[in-house]
């Protein structure tokens, strides 16, 4: 078996990391504003004031995903662009750039598909505790309520948070990502409790005030072991380890996907935190959080190896002096895109979408005038591939968004990492498709067969 028929086609990107004029007509700040500015935070001093300032060239993006053959376009809405102090005082302006966007969109042909939160969360109301804060549970309701009416007779596509590991474990636990914070976990999985709390608020409004039938699911990390062999117990070794937490820490998928999705906190995740670091949960939180997914989105970039020891339990293998890496210095692990999938889909049995995959890579504009990235055509075939057999292996797998549509802010990594299909010279805005984004409109209009060559 094969990509469907139907098989989404799609490409990715965020708000703060594309849009730029982070104080134009009216829009607030965001977290990300003050940490960029913090020295040594971001690589070189780096900040999204102009990023790929895709606020003003939208038209031209919009143009470019239509060259790209894209059937879908997942992107963000920044909070304190529409809302500047988080609630309260709606920005017009800010409500109709997005406006602009979902109907460009929809005149190329290209569906919008729409996450609420990736990350750049008002200042505002950072400032009075932020995800830490359980109002932040309203305060993103409050939200959600006016993207949705505003946008839900055009939009019936949804995504609630973007990467809650991430922006939970960095933001909060390492203090890599904005806010900054280097909190115990205790704080961690508060923040994140609440975080989740959110996203099931978020679903209840969708699903009440829609206008178009939504289809509503999340993006998650997508943490995953990958067996060392098709042996029956290094399978069953790999599905522990991704579903198993062994470590005191908020990375990994089941202390977010099963309260999500089962409407409890995994027990091995509850004993190993202990009741120092168990969540806050007050009567009815649970059921807030659980609330019905029409879809699992899913982000993978790479995985980890293991074979089974003698109990069965997964044990990593080190990956051979000069395995292929990433720019970004990530293994690449094709067959992370097989086995996380799967592994979801049998765990949770909601269809799968691949809301991000994509490659880091050191791209410039040669002399010809054009960018040569055979890495990127590489790395995507092959786990696409990959995940053309996790589709045979039985998996409900509906749709893939490469990341990214351009090159674009890598957060603490400024723009030393390109994830882009297109080329972004930052230094005046020019846009030019690599050899990826020819490749991948291939891939999309062959539906998937030009893989096979
Ligand atoms: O750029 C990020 C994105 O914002 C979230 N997922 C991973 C990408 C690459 O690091």
């Amino acid at each position: 078996m094969t990509f469907s028929s139907n098989f989404l086609w799609g490409a990715a990107a965020s708000s703060y990391q594309i849009e730029g004029a982070t104080t134009a007509d009216g829009a607030g700040l965001s977290i990300f504003d003050p940490f960029c500015r913090r020295p040594g935070a971001v690589f070189g001093g780096h900040n999204g004031d102009v990023a790929c300032d895709h606020y003003h060239r939208l038209d031209e993006d919009v143009a470019l995903m239509k060259q790209l053959g894209l059937r879908a376009y997942r992107f963000s809405v920044s909070w304190p662009r529409v809302l500047p102090t988080g609630i309260g005082k709606v920005n017009e302006a800010g409500l109709a750039f997005y406006d602009r966007l979902i109907d460009a969109l929809l005149a190329a042909n290209i569906e919008p598909w729409l996450t609420l939160f990736h990350w750049d969360y008002p200042l505002a109301l950072y400032n009075r505790g932020g995800w830490l804060n359980r109002e932040s549970v309203a305060w993103f309701a409050e939200f959600s309520q006016v993207i949705v009416d505003r946008f839900s007779d055009r939009v019936s596509k949804w995504m609630t948070i973007n990467e809650p590991q991430v922006f939970i474990k960095f933001g909060y636990g390492d203090g890599t990502l904005a806010p900054g914070l280097k909190l115990g976990l205790d704080e961690q999985t508060r923040a994140c409790h609440h975080a989740l709390m959110a996203h099931g608020a978020c679903v209840q409004v969708i699903r009440a005030r829609a206008k178009l039938p939504p289809t509503v699911g999340w993006a998650v990390v997508g943490r995953v072991d990958v067996p060392a062999t098709d042996s029956p117990t290094d399978i069953e070794a790999a599905r522990r380890g991704s579903m198993n937490i062994t470590q005191p820490d908020l990375w990994n998928n089941t202390w977010y996907a099963d309260p999500v999705i089962a409407g409890h906190y995994p027990e091995d995740g509850l004993k190993l935190f202990g009741p120092a670091a168990a969540p806050p949960v007050e009567r009815g939180d649970l059921q807030l959080i659980n609330q019905k997914l029409d879809f699992y989105g899913v982000n993978i970039y790479d995985g980890r190896p293991v074979k089974a020891d003698a109990n069965g339990n997964p044990e990593p293998i080190t990956f051979p002096p000069g395995s292929p890496q990433t720019a970004f210095r990530w293994w690449i692990v094709p067959p992370s895109l097989r086995w996380g999938p799967r592994f979801l889909f049998e765990r949770y049995k909601l269809p799968i979408y691949i809301t991000e995959n994509g490659l880091s890579n050191i791209d410039w504009v040669s002399l010809d005038g054009k960018v040569h990235d055979p890495q990127r055509i590489d790395y995507t075939q092959r786990y696409l591939l990959e995940l053309e057999r996790a589709i045979s292996d039985g998996a409900d797998i509906r749709g893939y968004f490469h990341w990214s549509l351009l090159d674009n802010f890598e957060w603490a990594a400024g723009y030393k990492e390109r994830f882009g299909l297109i080329h972004v010279d930052f230094a005046t805005g020019t846009r030019t498709p690599k050899d990826s984004a020819t490749w991948y409109r291939g891939i999309i209009e062959s539906n998937g067969r030009a893989l096979h060559g």
